[in-house]
């Protein structure tokens, strides 16, 4: 086996000639995306034989491995991890010296992989991230949408989306596995397998295929041997669907019709974050990609397994929300159809194998798909679902007996005028373990959204905390902090013990320390304020305090409120010029799902709130709106580490988790936030005094709902009045009063989310955050320890959790 050498040497001499006979050109010749793509190869090259060497581990130890199943996951740019786990990122100043280029635009070229949303999607990468750090045998299976969540520009302040072409420049991070290529079928007929009596065994015809290619992209554990992957699909049509007869005729398109219709199927990401749209385009996405995982995950179970009996105690799939739960029909139907299982051990196989994460409690993010859709494009698995339901319903009829309404709250098919499949009663149905991603969500997830089933299999439902992973968080995005706390623990073991950050705490009463924290945290708004300069021209005082609200518009999320406090900032300094406020850069980044006109909306108003402060010569000199446009991992990255103030302003009880909290408290950005999701536990961990609590609790906001009336507090309070007013005024629309309409009847007329109801608390919280703001010290003292008592979320922690709880891994060690 080839191995790389260790040195800068071997390095320096491997770039050159990776540059020569893989690029085929010279030092001399080289242009950017040559730099780069030399460099990143090079780099790879560094785990190939750790990834090889992993490969070979598993097969010897024939494991369980886990296998992680999402149809998002967002990465972040690769280069710099990779420099990082493969310990030549302090090469890689000499090395652009060598190349020619500069860092700065060998890292432009980095472009991330969008392959996913938001939360949901990142949390799939600090899974795999975590698992592999722990040595964990996993792979992950998604799907390589050839485009990537949209790119966000404005125009006017409006939002406008651009496809994210992010394979342009080719990406070398990955490796096509074309041998490992897939069939999938769509459509066609079902019939009865004649030798069956039982009638469960039944055969699909497909009335079209589809392949899918593999290829990989390598996921190392940092400060260790071990380098999973991340395999992702791609459909491609069959080969003899090019119609060479109508091409030749100069029927161009009809030529080439099917492979359009078939590598439609992986052509772009669906932009919509957790309601649902898309349709059939999106059924075959997820069939596409869990029908490829599943014969994928087959073949390798049969590298060193026979039989059946065994594939539970070797395969356990994660399910990351619904998206990927037609695998449990699918496994049904390889088991009874292809493989000739009998049902009964078929159905408990699939429920030993597979486990389900929900990561939602708002009914509209539950999906369903029509029965009517299912019949069409996947009739055997519809016929599963149906069999599937039959038995089920039979064992709660049992359960209860003549409690038909619970039969009604509990099936499978959703009843009503259009019959609807409900996927998440099909995941927990078919699953071992369900588990919710923060305790407030776990129980609330049990005491309403899938209450039943938590009556019925107590046993079934779990909390795994979420997590986010401190090589990336922290270690990459703020070498600053990272350094002064390394500095401060002795050595870097803090990055896969997260837990040490506690020792920082002593750190409190040491001036010196506390100054380099501040300084460290003040460089890094300095960096970031050449970012934001750079991408809108806005310039931002790194003195100010940098507040941020970085996550998906999203009503329940409430970036309305944090708006209503911008502006009711702005009428005060123009009420009273010579206010003694505390200067502050409040900075949003986001993106809206394309079809989300109400939040497209919201958007264009902070855009439009943002001019009007800037434009004010009073107000600015205090106060500096920015929204970063296309806030993804990367932009991530650059904020997260200059942020003082970390808003976590949801409704209580609609935000499953939240992770961005956990990345900002890591950070040593102290929040201000509702008893929602995670923020609890942060509360919890970090000490009331670190945390600036406001609003109504998820049992309180539940009571007002019943009789609330935004109206009323609008009337009541003038500041919360002026507010709204400004926006109804039109001030912020060159005086026309028709467009933001729409904001404020959602606010006067229902406020869905309680966001008036919060006002007051919300702004006089504030009011103590600038008072904690104004007296630095204990300011740097509280982020110290939110810092210090980050570290249970770490996600190799959330790793370690599913393990234990839901797994049941071990980790296969790798030798060196
Ligand atoms: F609705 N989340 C997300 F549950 O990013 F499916 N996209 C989604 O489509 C959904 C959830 C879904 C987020 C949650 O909103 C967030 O609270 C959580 O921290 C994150 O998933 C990871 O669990």
């Amino acid at each position: 086996m080839r191995t790389v050498g260790g040195t800068l040497e071997d390095f320096e001499r491997d770039l050159i000639s990776n540059l020569y006979y893989q690029r085929g050109t010279t030092v001399e010749s080289a242009s950017g995306p040559d730099a780069y793509h030399t460099l990143a190869v090079t780099v790879r090259d560094r785990l190939v034989d750790r990834y090889a060497r992993t490969a070979a581990a598993h097969y010897a130890a024939n494991p369980r491995f886990v296998y992680y199943l999402s149809a998002e996951y967002l990465l972040g740019r690769q280069l710099r991890q990779n420099l990082l786990y493969t310990g030549t990122e302090p090469w890689l100043r000499p090395v652009a010296e060598d190349l020619g280029a500069p860092l700065e635009e060998l890292e432009a070229y980095d472009v991330e992989p969008g392959l996913g949303n938001g939360g949901l999607g990142r949390l799939a990468a600090c899974l795999l991230d975590s698992m592999a750090t722990l040595d964990i045998p996993a792979v992950g299976y998604g799907i390589r949408y050839e485009f990537g969540i949209f790119k966000q520009a404005f125009r006017d302040g409006a939002q406008v989306e651009r496809p994210d072409d992010w394979t342009f420049y080719g990406n070398p991070w990955e490796f096509p596995a074309p041998d490992d290529r897939q069939v999938v079928g769509f459509y066609g007929t079902t019939a009865r397998s004649l030798d069956d009596p039982t009638g469960l065994r039944r055969q699909w015809t497909p009335g079209e295929t589809v392949r899918g290619e593999p290829s990989h992209m390598l996921v190392p554990g940092f400060g260790t041997q071990t380098v999973n992957m991340i395999r992702l699909w791609r459909a491609r049509a069959s080969r003899e669907s090019f119609d060479l007869s109508r091409f030749s005729a100069g029927q161009y398109k009809e030529a080439v019709e099917d492979i359009v219709r078939a590598e439609n199927i992986s052509k772009v990401l669906y932009p919509d974050d957790s309601t649902e749209q898309g349709r059939e385009l999106r059924l075959k996405q997820q069939y596409f990609l869990v029908a490829c995982s599943l014969r994928d995950i087959i073949r390798r179970y049969r590298l060193r397994n026979t039989g059946w009996d065994a594939f539970p105690a070797k395969v356990v799939v994660q399910l990351n929300d619904t998206h990927p739960v037609m695998a449990i029909t699918e496994l049904m139907r390889l088991l009874v159809d292809v493989y000739r299982v009998d049902w009964d051990l078929a159905w408990s196989i699939t429920r030993r194998t597979f486990n389900y994460t929900c990561h939602t409690l708002l009914p509209e993010a539950l999906e369903t798909w029509p029965v009517a859709l299912l019949e069409r494009l996947l009739p055997r698995h519809l016929e599963i679902i149906y069999s599937i339901n039959h038995f089920f319903l039979q064992e709660v009829a049992a359960t209860y007996p003549g409690d038909v309404d619970k039969l009604r709250r509990l099936s499978i098919i959703e009843e009503g005028p259009e019959r609807r499949v409900r996927m998440a009663h099909l995941a927990v149905v078919g699953s071992t373990a369900v588990n919710g991603v923060a305790e407030l969500h776990t129980r609330l997830l049990t005491a309403t959204t899938l209450r039943d089933f938590a009556e019925l299999w107590p046993y079934k439902f779990h909390n795994v905390t979420n997590g986010v992973t401190p090589r990336r968080f922290i270690r990459l995005a703020n070498p600053r902090l990272s350094a002064l706390i390394t500095d401060r623990l002795g050595d870097e073991g803090w990055l896969t013990d997260l837990e040490r950050l506690e020792r920082l705490g002593d750190a409190v009463d040491d001036p010196e320390f506390l100054a380099r924290w501040r300084e460290a945290k003040r460089q890094n708004k300095v960096d970031l304020a050449r970012h934001v300069e750079r991408s809108t021209g806005v310039v931002i005082d790194p003195e100010a305090m940098c507040d941020v609200m970085i996550k998906r518009f999203h009503e329940y999320k409430r970036q309305h409120l944090k708006l209503l406090h911008v502006i009711t900032l702005f009428n005060r300094i123009r009420e009273n010029p010579d206010l003694d406020v505390v200067p502050r850069t409040v900075l949003f980044g986001g993106k809206a799902a394309p079809g989300y006109h109400a939040m497209k909306l919201l958007i264009h108003l902070v855009n439009a709130v943002a001019e009007a402060v800037d434009t004010d010569p009073v107000v600015s000199r205090r106060l500096k709106v920015v929204l970063v446009p296309d806030y993804n991992v990367t932009k991530a990255q650059f904020i997260i580490p200059a942020a003082d103030l970390s808003e976590q302003i949801s409704l209580a009880g609609k935000e499953a988790s939240g992770t961005g909290n956990m990345k900002l408290a890591l950070n040593g950005a102290v929040t201000i936030g509702t008893l929602d999701g995670a923020n609890i536990e942060i509360r919890d961990r970090v000490g009331a005094e670190n945390f600036f609590l406001f609003g109504l609790d998820t049992a309180e906001a539940a009571d007002l709902r019943h009789h609330y009336r935004p109206r009323a507090f609008y009337e009541q309070d003038p500041e919360l009045r002026a507010a709204v007013d400004a926006i109804a005024s039109g001030v912020f629309a060159k005086g026309d009063r028709a467009l933001f309409a729409p904001v404020v009847d959602a606010m006067l007329g229902r406020d869905e989310y309680l966001a008036l109801a919060d006002y007051r608390s919300y702004v006089d919280c504030q009011e103590a955050v600038d008072e904690a703001w104004r007296d630095q010290d204990r300011w740097t003292r509280m982020s110290v320890l939110n810092s210090a008592r980050s570290g249970f979320f770490s996600s190799d922690r959330t790793a370690r959790d599913y393990c234990d709880l839901i797994w049941r891994v071990e980790p296969v060690p790798v030798p060196s």
